[in-house]
């Protein structure tokens, strides 16, 4: 039995979904959802764990994709819609798909695999919307969902959890955040990620309560929305309140004065996936009444520490630990350190994932020898408050809230003909957090215009660096490794 599942079939009558003005009711999501099942079952009782891949915008036909991928027993994996051609690919091939789910802007880029024998290529038009289906028991302990995340290793890997996790991720945060079929909220989130997955849409169908897609991201279409004084419940990424302040800036005093009682009177704004700058929650304050709810997640574990609902919400502070997650800061030895010194975050409990896709290796170090996950965060504990004070490995940036790994990028710019040695690294920007940026030694000159072109056909563009500089030599030590901290100085 799907929890997500059951509670729906309590709100039948019920909207949740707004998707380009048209509204969708629980009953209709299910129904589409079981059509969707349908299509992928076909004569088989259950897809057992089998990877159904699907490219969809955000929307009505999203969540209904993921829920029947669920109901008919397969592992779903979401596709980045911004993704080139060689990143989507890549997880594909690397989940092993045996479906592809297309919305039509995306058959043209992913026509190569309507050949493919191994893969079934499905369009959205070939659903039929009539169908139905015998649906399979789910056991909680299998797979459900695998999310590709960027870490220290070139390329990225796929995160797998289970319906178990799942659950956990969802009910500990509809808990926290008290979630209800009253509220309403904003899905302005890439879908690839369990920012937007878990916590905004979810959550919502989990309760009861409605999203409204927007898509793409729009900072004025954002405050249209909030005009029409439905919304309770806003999540985002720092740089989206970014934007949004600089969209408010330039509205008329007289739009400003409307707006700021009517996002008074939300419940719940929630800022994470990358630190808020506390100049960001000031002015958010003064715009908006809210002090953000700041909180810190990892696609491996979902959300795991959060400032209060009720109570004191620190500016620079990510909070407590979650109900149902337990936390402890170590040392080097792996020792657990006392409140005020600094320690690696590492977190059990049922909503940490299971494995890294095909890669048990990986797997195994990740976590310690009594089951802790590692998440390579370094924070301290001041008055009983977590604290984010870096990460252990300087070749993870985040940006715009995306995670993006340096290696990953200098593996790609290598192949380019003309460079010698490159050397990627995030340095930090009001806006984004911290931007991408190249450091190139050449062997032949190069117009960076026209890598930069390149790279775009091979990466998304919030990996591709934002400039880059030719040097003579990358700063090495002693031991010849690139000094990174150096090389960001450069920029
Ligand atoms: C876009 N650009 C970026 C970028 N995103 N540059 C650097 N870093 C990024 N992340 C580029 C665009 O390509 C464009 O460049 C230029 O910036 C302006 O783009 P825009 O149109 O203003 O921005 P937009 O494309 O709308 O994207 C902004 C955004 C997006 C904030 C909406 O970055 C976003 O959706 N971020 C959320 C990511 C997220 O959900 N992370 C959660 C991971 S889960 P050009 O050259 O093309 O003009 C996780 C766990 C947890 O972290 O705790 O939640
Ligand atoms: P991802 O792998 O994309 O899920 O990103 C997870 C990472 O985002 C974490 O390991 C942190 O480094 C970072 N992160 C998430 N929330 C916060 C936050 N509130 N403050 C600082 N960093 C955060």
């Amino acid at each position: 039995m799907l929890q997500i599942v059951e509670n729906a079939k309590n709100y039948l009558g019920k909207t949740a979904i707004v998707d380009s003005k048209v509204e969708y009711t629980f009953s209709e999501l299910l129904q589409r959802s079981e059509a969707v099942s349908a299509s992928l079952l076909e004569e088989n009782a259950d897809l057992n764990q089998k990877r159904v891949a699907y490219i969809i915008s955000p929307g009505f036909e999203y969540a209904a994709i993921q829920l029947g991928i669920w109901r008919a027993g397969g592992i779903a994996v979401p596709l980045c819609i911004t993704y080139p051609f060689p990143s989507l690919k890549y997880v594909i091939e690397d989940t092993g798909a045996e479906y592809l789910i297309v919305g039509p802007e995306y058959e043209e880029l992913l026509s190569p695999y309507k050949q493919t024998s191994s893969i079934k290529f499905i369009t959205l038009a070939e659903i039929n919307p009539e169908g139905t289906v015998n649906l399979p028991e789910i056991d909680k302990s299998r797979g459900a969902m695998i999310l590709y995340t960027s870490g220290t290793t070139n390329l990225p890997k796929g995160v797998l959890t289970t319906h178990a996790n799942i659950e956990a991720q969802i009910y500990t945060l509809v808990k926290a955040w008290h979630w209800s079929s009253n509220d309403y909220t904003i899905g302005i989130l890439p879908l690839h990620h369990v920012h937007g997955i878990i916590n905004v849409l979810s959550c919502a169908l989990w309760s009861g309560a409605t999203i409204q897609f927007l898509h793409p991201f729009n900072a004025d279409e954002v405050f249209e929305v909030f005009e029409e004084g439905k919304v309770t419940v806003f999540m985002a990424v720092p740089t989206i309140y970014f934007k949004l302040i600089a969209q408010f800036e330039v509205f008329p005093e007289e739009r400003q004065r409307k707006l700021t009682p009517i996002m008074e009177k939300f419940r719940l704004m929630v800022s994470g996936s990358a630190a808020l700058p506390v100049s960001v929650m000031a002015k958010w304050k003064e715009i908006s009444g809210h002090y953000l709810l700041e909180r810190y997640g990892m696609t491996e574990i979902g959300m795991a520490i959060s400032n209060p609902y009720h109570h004191d919400r620190k500016a620079g502070y990510i909070g407590q630990a979650l109900d149902g997650v337990e936390i402890r800061l170590v040392n080097e030895e792996n020792q657990v350190v006392l409140p005020g010194h600094a320690g690696e975050i590492q977190v059990k409990g049922p909503s940490v994932f299971k494995e890294y896709w095909g890669k048990p290796e990986a797997t195994a170090n990740t976590f310690t020898e009594d089951g802790w996950f590692k998440t390579g965060d370094i924070a301290v504990i001041e008055a009983g408050y977590f604290r984010i004070l870096g990460r252990d490995s300087i070749d993870i940036i985040k940006s715009g809230g995306y995670k993006i790994s340096a290696l990953e990028i200098e593996e790609v710019i290598r192949q380019y003909p003309g460079v010698k040695d490159v050397g990627v690294v995030g340095i930090p920007d009001e806006e984004w957090g911290e931007i991408v940026v190249s450091a190139l030694v050449l062997e032949n000159p190069i117009d960076t215009k026209v890598l930069n072109s390149w790279l775009r056909e091979r990466m998304p563009a919030y990996k591709t660096p934002r400039s880059y500089k030719i040097i003579e030599e990358l700063p090495r030590n002693a031991m010849g490794k690139v000094t990174k901290n150096d090389l960001k100085k450069l920029f």
